[in-house]
């Protein structure tokens, strides 16, 4: 799998530089590729994938349905793959993105193995210089942040971590042969979605699996089930209307059955009938029953107790049951879960869930977990508490841009970003899925297309126009982070502290980072390129100077 890679100078840098091999890296690199560019990507694992080359942990799955969570781009590609589950599997979607790396021959243009340490950008030559782990430095004119948006893990800093003398593992770093768990004493910290997917299987194979939950999480059935061929080749004969109705219509880039009318005005009986149907179908369709549920208080309360009611029949032992309720923060404002059993899993005599709301973590112990009651002794602790996410990668790049401050420097109050593109005072770098660009809030597959696509186009006009340098301007991207926290807080979602609002990682800033409207925000970034892309200033050989999008 190791290649030589050709070295980069100065007088011999890449068009292009992409950092990160997963979907959106990948992508990119075939249209540059394609479009005539000298490009690489760097990827720091040994393979493609990304996200889902990493996060093995059993139960891993997408909780976008299998049929839209793919490339749009190509027909042969979209033909002759062929989904089995409703919901893929962590495995199914890793050979996915094989497949499409063997088709494409993209290998040949990856760099595995290698991190970017740091990075800093010539002003004289107008190019990026980026360091890396081993030793040998990347030149290019424009780099491109393929990294993803939950990618770099959230581990927290608890007393006592490195006493612990079982094995520890983050479920985003699971080991590749896998974990016995068979007979263990095995604890799970969190109870976001990660968890919601592993602790059903983990309890499968576990002795005993205690599960330390700070905040309850509303999860939805996820009634996976396998693909029939009916179904398939509906889709495969109308992927083409499909693929327009996620891309232009849809806020979220996915296809659900969209609301006909508000919950409020409904008759409750009726509400509670068609969140009934919704629930029997399964997966996050149900989030989008009324067209109030994410704007109005009254009628997103009616949902949220919905499920707790059904949280409430599910789960035998009363207690457990109410502590597996969520109360404090209107749901959907934080990431649905998709579950498969995970309510159920809590009535397993070898499951018990510890509500650390009422017994609060202390540290963790040489034998396992201690909290303020009692200690709790383990084989294996396994931390499911998420990512820093959205600006966690990016950050740990460790660029510098032309005032000579870091992109954590310049951030420190917040991402701003102009679209979620780009940022000032960072020249010719541009980030796929970045802060401010509609990313976790959608079918991200849609969204990396999206953004591809728009970036393939950009390099094509700063090519045939001469254009060595070009930048965003202070103004433009205070304008559209402004219009970004205004779009959100038409909406509930800044009511719950989320990892959408950077509140999981203790003194990030408090900002929504996610654009809400995959219709919207293409949209605008088409009328953005359609205006010589305004927003971006140019310079080079014909010396385009373009006006400011405010
Ligand atoms: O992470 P999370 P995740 N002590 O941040 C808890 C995507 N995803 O990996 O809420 C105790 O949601 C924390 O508790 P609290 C999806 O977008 C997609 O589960 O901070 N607990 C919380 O319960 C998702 O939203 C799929 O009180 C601590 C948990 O850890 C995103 O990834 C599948 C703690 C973290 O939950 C992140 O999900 C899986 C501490 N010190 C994930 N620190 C798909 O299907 C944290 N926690 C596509």
């Amino acid at each position: 799998m190791t290649k030589e890679f050709a070295a980069t100078t100065p007088n011999t840098p890449l068009d292009v530089a992409i950092i990160g091999a997963g979907f959106a890296g990948m992508y990119m690199l075939h249209r540059l590729r394609r479009a005539g560019f000298a490009v690489r990507v760097v990827e720091l694992g040994p393979d493609v994938g990304g996200t889902w080359y990493w996060n093995r942990y059993p139960g891993a799955r997408c909780d976008v349905e299998s049929l839209q969570y793919s490339y749009s781009f190509d027909e042969g590609i979209q033909q002759d793959w062929t989904w089995t589950e409703r919901f893929a599997t962590q495995p199914e979607i890793l050979r996915y993105a094989n497949f499409v790396a063997d088709r494409l021959d993209l290998r040949r243009d990856i760099q595995f193995g290698v991190r970017i340490t740091s990075g800093r950008f010539d002003t004289t030559a107008n190019q990026w210089v980026l360091e890396t782990d081993s030793g040998t430095a990347i030149h290019a004119r424009q780099v491109i942040t393929a990294v993803g948006c939950l990618s770099t893990a959230n581990v927290p800093q608890i007393a006592g971590m490195e006493s612990f003398e079982g094995q520890t593992i983050h479920t985003s770093d699971w080991p590749r042969d896998g974990v016995n768990l068979s007979g263990k004493r095995v604890a799970i910290i969190g109870t976001g979605s990660t968890a919601i997917q592993a602790i059903p299987e983990i309890a499968r194979q576990a002795g005993h699996l205690t599960v330390f939950q700070r905040t309850p999480n509303f999860s939805v059935p996820a009634r996976n089930a396998p693909l029939t061929p009916e179904t398939v080749d509906w889709w495969k004969k109308n992927y083409p209307d499909l693929r327009k109705k996620a891309r232009e219509t849809m806020r979220s880039g996915t296809i659900y059955d969209l609301p006909t009318r508000p919950a409020i005005g409904t008759d409750p009986a009726d509400v509670r009938a068609e969140l009934e149907a919704r629930w029997q179908k399964g997966g996050a369709n149900f989030a989008y029953a009324f067209s109030d549920l994410i704007f109005d208080e009254t009628a997103n309360a009616m949902a949220a107790e919905f499920v707790r009611d059904k949280i409430r029949s599910i789960v035998h032992d009363p207690e457990t049951a109410e502590a597996l309720c969520p109360k404090d923060y209107p749901i959907f404002c934080k990431r649905i879960c998709v579950d498969s059993d995970y309510f159920a899993t809590f009535n397993r005599p070898n499951v018990s869930l510890v509500n650390l709301r009422q017994t609060p973590l202390e540290r963790i112990t040489s034998k396992g977990v201690q909290t303020t009651d009692q200690e709790h002794e383990f084989d294996v602790i396994i931390y499911a508490t998420g990512f820093d996410a959205i600006t966690g990668s990016l950050l740990r790049l460790n660029l510098t841009g032309t005032q000579g401050r870091t992109l954590k420097e310049k951030w420190a109050d917040g991402p701003k970003a102009y679209l979620g593109l780009a940022t000032s005072e960072f020249p010719n770098l541009f980030m796929i899925t970045g802060p401010g660009s509609p990313s976790v809030l959608s079918n991200v597959l849609v969204s990396i297309e999206q953004h591809v696509e728009f970036l393939s186009d950009l390099m094509e006009h700063i090519r045939s126009h001469g254009i060595t340098r070009i930048e965003t301007t202070a103004k433009d991207e205070e304008d559209w982070a402004h219009h970004v926290t205004e779009v959100a807080h038409t909406t509930l979602y800044p009511k719950a502290a989320s990892w959408y609002m950077g509140a999981n990682i203790p003194g990030k800033p408090r900002v929504f980072m996610p654009y809400i409207g995959v219709d919207a925000y293409r949209k605008k970034c088409a009328e953005v390129a359609a205006q010589g892309y305004v927003g971006f200033q140019m310079n080079g050989a014909d010396a385009v100077a373009h006006a400011s999008a405010g």
